[in-house]
């Protein structure tokens, strides 16, 4: 059987039963250039293209078992039942994935993150990344990764990032049909000299966020005088980090991150009602960041939908970022991550 759909190009799909289950890895990715924003809140396309770097650290492993005989999903995060929200994205993700592969199987889904409980790290990017892998496969699709890369993004934006491992693009795509913008709006590696880069990872508040990531970007593009502008600088960060990453820039690559995440920043502030992720010890360890720069040592921080600051910095220099950082942190926990692995099928069968 052969299938056309807007998310997914199938190249093939196997007899539907053959494979019961299969089990996928996938690791969260930090953006250099930010995805803020979404032209189309259903197919979640973005109004901007954004560029990430995909971490070795915090995998999340999430298997995906057919069974013939449930009338619904289920879902166990770390070994607790899934209910509420959480449940319906992952059953609603599943719903598409069924609708591709001709399938009416409900799904029992098991998955495990290792993110550090309340590390305040996303983990939706390595969490829908590893359910594509995981039920493409259980539900017999067979997709080239950039199929993959499409199906995860309808779980979550970011996700479409972390099916691939080092510096990623995810494409915004182009206007015009539904079926042309969700087929052109995907991820793919970018190409990078060497960097040897690290990103220090400093947890400053570990608690849930005031508003949710979601939420906030509706806000954003909705009400916020300096989303257009933004939106519109991020083009020419796009086009200058590509070419830092190409030539082995790290400096440049630090410059245009800090300053796209800060105007992602002044974007969110403009909104109205304000949404500010941003507490005093971020502000905190952004001063210590400066204060390394004077002091001589690459280092750029970046920020999420959060209060937690990343500091891309040379791998050989991570340990005495991550002293000083440590330091501004106040007792917060500080972690050192490096460039990682794209998302892979890790056993699929009976
Ligand atoms: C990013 N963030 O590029 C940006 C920067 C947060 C700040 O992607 O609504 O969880 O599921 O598509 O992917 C967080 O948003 O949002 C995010 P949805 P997602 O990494």
């Amino acid at each position: 059987m052969r299938s056309e759909h807007p998310t997914t190009t199938v190249l093939q799909s196997r007899e539907q039963g053959s494979a019961a289950g299969a089990t996928a890895v996938a690791h969260p990715n930090i953006a250099l250039i930010k995805y803020w924003g979404k032209r189309d809140e259903r197919l979640i396309l973005p109004c901007t293209t954004s560029l990430s770097m995909t971490l070795d650290v915090f995998p999340t492993t999430t298997e995906v078992r057919l069974d013939p005989a449930a009338e619904h999903d289920t879902a166990a995060l770390n070994g607790e039942v899934a209910t509420g929200e959480t449940l319906r994205r992952i059953s609603a993700f599943l719903s598409l994935v069924r609708e591709v592969a001709g399938s009416d199987q409900r799904a029992v889904v098991d998955t495990r993150n290792t993110v550090p409980t309340g590390a305040g790290l996303a983990s939706s990017a390595s969490g829908f990344a590893a359910l594509a892998v995981a039920a493409a496969a259980a539900y017999g699709l067979e997709l080239d990764d950039r199929g993959l890369s499409r199906l995860a993004r309808r779980g979550s934006g970011s996700a479409s990032r972390s099916i691939f491992g080092g510096f990623a693009v995810w494409h915004a795509g182009p206007d015009g049909t539904a079926t042309e913008a969700d087929l052109g709006s995907y991820a793919e590696p970018v190409p990078a000299a060497d960097l040897d880069p690290a990103l220090v990872i400093a947890v400053v508040n570990a608690g849930p966020k005031p508003v949710s990531s979601r939420e906030a970007m509706r806000r954003t593009v909705d009400t916020s005088p300096l989303y257009r502008p933004w939106a519109d600088s991020s083009k020419d960060d796009l086009d200058e980090m590509r070419s830092a990453l190409l030539r082995g820039d790290l400096e440049a690559v630090g410059e245009i991150a800090e300053r796209n995440a800060l105007g992602m920043h002044a974007t969110m502030l403009a909104a109205r009602p304000a949404v500010r992720y941003l507490s005093p010890a971020t502000v905190t360890v952004l001063d210590s960041v400066l204060q390394l720069r004077k002091d001589g040592v690459l280092a750029y921080a970046t920020m999420d939908a959060g209060p937690n600051v990343k500091v891309l910095c040379r791998r050989a220099d991570a340990e005495r970022v991550a002293d000083v950082v440590r330091a501004a942190a106040s007792g917060g926990q500080v972690l050192v991550a490096g460039p990682g692995d794209g998302a892979r099928l890790l056993s699929e069968g009976a």
